[in-house]
């Protein structure tokens, strides 16, 4: 069955990877399954036939048959429960593999997308000076304890999962604060994720989209 995602036509990150599709690209990439994509400017998002697919009108969404999904960690969750690569075998260290996708999405990027979000709006804003040290010493805490657990290990727990895959994505984007100058082993917890064959042919294909150089869905 054809899959489809939606994607920024033109990413605010100018091709850095950032946006919510990179981790969906990417997982499609470690499970060997081929993908268009739907490439939509902002206003497209916000229109009826996307929001049909979308109700917040955003992106990613995931389009496989009558399957239609939103939010990227249930679309992450859903190729991985489809197809190997993503998931361990035993029944047991699939839930833990869960638990740290919830972690990234749920523990680790709210304190890192609220400071990514107050860098961006809220620089003109009189509380700016006094709120960033808050937010900052947020998303340390988060780092401290993840960088704790995971030591000198590879990945969160024994093979990669797409709890890593998820996590990676998370920190890429406190990396690009500068936030993780303090944690060498989350630093190269992130590069081994992104010297990952399957994320390198993600990457290279979300930053075609930006160039202007990637055939789309129509
Ligand atoms: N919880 C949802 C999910 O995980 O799928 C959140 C989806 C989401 O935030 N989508 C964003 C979006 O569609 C794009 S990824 N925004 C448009 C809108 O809401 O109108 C967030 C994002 C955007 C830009 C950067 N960047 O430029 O660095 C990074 C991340």
């Amino acid at each position: 069955m054809a899959i489809t995602i939606t994607v920024f036509e033109q990413s605010p990150d100018r091709g850095r990877g950032l946006a919510r599709d990179m981790r969906v690209r990417w997982a499609l990439e470690e499970a060997g399954q081929p993908y268009d994509v739907r490439l939509l400017s902002f206003d497209a998002m916000k229109e009826p036939a996307h929001r049909a697919r979308h109700p917040f009108g955003q992106i990613p969404t995931y389009e496989e048959g009558d399957l239609v999904l939103f939010e990227s960690g249930a679309i992450v969750l859903h190729i991985a429960g489809r197809h190997a690569g993503l998931m361990p075998s035993d029944p047991d260290a699939q839930a833990r593999a869960t638990g740290w996708m919830f972690a990234a999405i749920d523990t680790v990027e709210p304190p890192v997308v609220e400071l990514s979000l107050a860098r961006i709006l809220e620089r003109d804003k009189p509380w700016y000076d006094a709120r960033l040290p808050m937010l900052e010493e947020r998303v340390r805490g988060r780092l401290d304890a993840l960088s704790r657990r995971l030591g000198d290990a590879d990945w969160l727990d024994g093979a990669f999962s797409a709890g890593d895959l998820l996590m990676v994505t998370v920190l890429r984007r406190a990396a690009v604060m500068g936030m993780l100058g303090a944690y060498p082993n989350l630093a190269a917890y992130v590069a081994r994720g992104e010297a990952r064959p399957a994320y390198q042919r993600a990457f290279a294909d979300q930053l075609a989209v930006f160039e202007g150089r990637a055939p789309a869905a129509p």
